[in-house]
């Protein structure tokens, strides 16, 4: 069965925008400009964001290659129109649901939230985006759901890192029920007022801001109410250094490396080191979800 966004929005905020869209000319033919001019998230850092050239340019998207450089090579030849995204497992409504009407008629409220974003190195980014919370609510979480998986599209006409055997396609990342409907935790379009460019995961993707950059899942194509903790990418490659929570935690060493600080990307050569906090800055936010956790061993 194939669905469209409008079964799981509610009809009468449905309609509105329906009629909003065909009568509003104006408002169609700025939509960039209406997107900016729609709520800033108060989560949004006031900390300079980073150019939209250090965003597009410097990735991780290994269906594309695993060089920094190689998503904006490459994804340039990803079709990321028609997209649709299955929804099952413990849900309500589960069903092949149509991305067109998320995108073109933003039935669930978007937001920019200027959020950092952390690896060994960090940039702050202005995504554009929905709470994944409002997506769950109408779809409808069942009560014995504890965790949510997602996946990437896997194409290999158009994707020619997926013929690496290094990683078991598709990627995979998932969070914990908590986690995924914390306020925080979005579903992401676009950056700087425009669609998402391919390289930073078209048409939809997870952001995650008190996380490592790699449980943002990009390009997802299904997404799954399960019971059980889903396996995750990097915990596949490597479980001694990537554990499933992935919390951004300056006291917990990778390994390999030291996580105590960060690059800021664009902030110069000499200038650029800065110290990693808890949770990414977000600690005030998201603490608590993890009262009672030992996160040297929950990493
Ligand atoms: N499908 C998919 N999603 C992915 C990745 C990937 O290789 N494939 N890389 C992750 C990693 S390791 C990082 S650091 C971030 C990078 O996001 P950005 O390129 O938009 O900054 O995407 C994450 N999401
Ligand atoms: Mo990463």
């Amino acid at each position: 069965m194939r669905l469209t966004w409008s079964d799981v929005t509610p009809k009468p905020l449905w309609l509105t925008r329906r009629q909003l869209m065909a009568g509003g000319g104006a408002l169609l033919a700025t939509p960039a400009l209406a997107k900016i001019e729609a709520a800033k998230s108060p989560y949004s850092t006031d900390e300079a964001p980073n150019s939209f050239e250090d965003i597009t340019t410097y990735n991780n998207f290994y269906e594309f290659g695993t060089g920094k450089g190689d998503p904006a090579e490459y994804a340039g030849a990803l079709t990321v129109d028609p997209w649709s995204i299955v929804i099952d497992g413990m849900v309500d409504r589960p069903g092949t649901y149509d991305l067109a009407d998320v995108v073109k008629g933003q039935p669930l409220e978007e937001r920019i939230y200027r959020f950092r974003c952390v690896e060994a190195w960090s940039m702050v980014i202005p995504w554009i985006g929905f709470q994944l919370s409002g997506l769950l609510d109408r779809v409808g979480v069942q009560p014995g759901a504890k965790f949510v998986a997602f996946e990437t599209l896997v194409r290999p006409e158009e994707m020619p890192g997926v013929a690496s055997p290094f990683i078991d396609w598709p990627y995979r990342e998932g969070l914990r029920l908590d986690e995924a409907m914390h306020p925080l935790t979005i579903l992401a379009t676009g950056l700087y007022g425009e669609a998402m460019p391919r390289q930073n995961g078209a048409p939809i993707r997870l952001v995650v801001p008190w996380k490592y950059g790699f449980k943002s899942i990009k390009s997802i194509v299904r997404i799954s109410l399960v019971d059980t903790m889903p396996p995750t990418t990097w915990n596949m490659l490597q479980p001694s250094e990537y554990g499933f929570y992935s919390n951004v935690n300056p006291k917990v060493d990778h390994p390999r490396w030291s996580q105590a600080s960060e690059r800021r990307i664009g902030a110069g050569l000499f200038g650029g080191r800065q110290d990693t906090l808890m949770f990414n800055g977000y600690e005030a936010e998201v603490a608590s979800l993890y009262a009672g956790q030992d996160l040297a061993a929950d990493f």
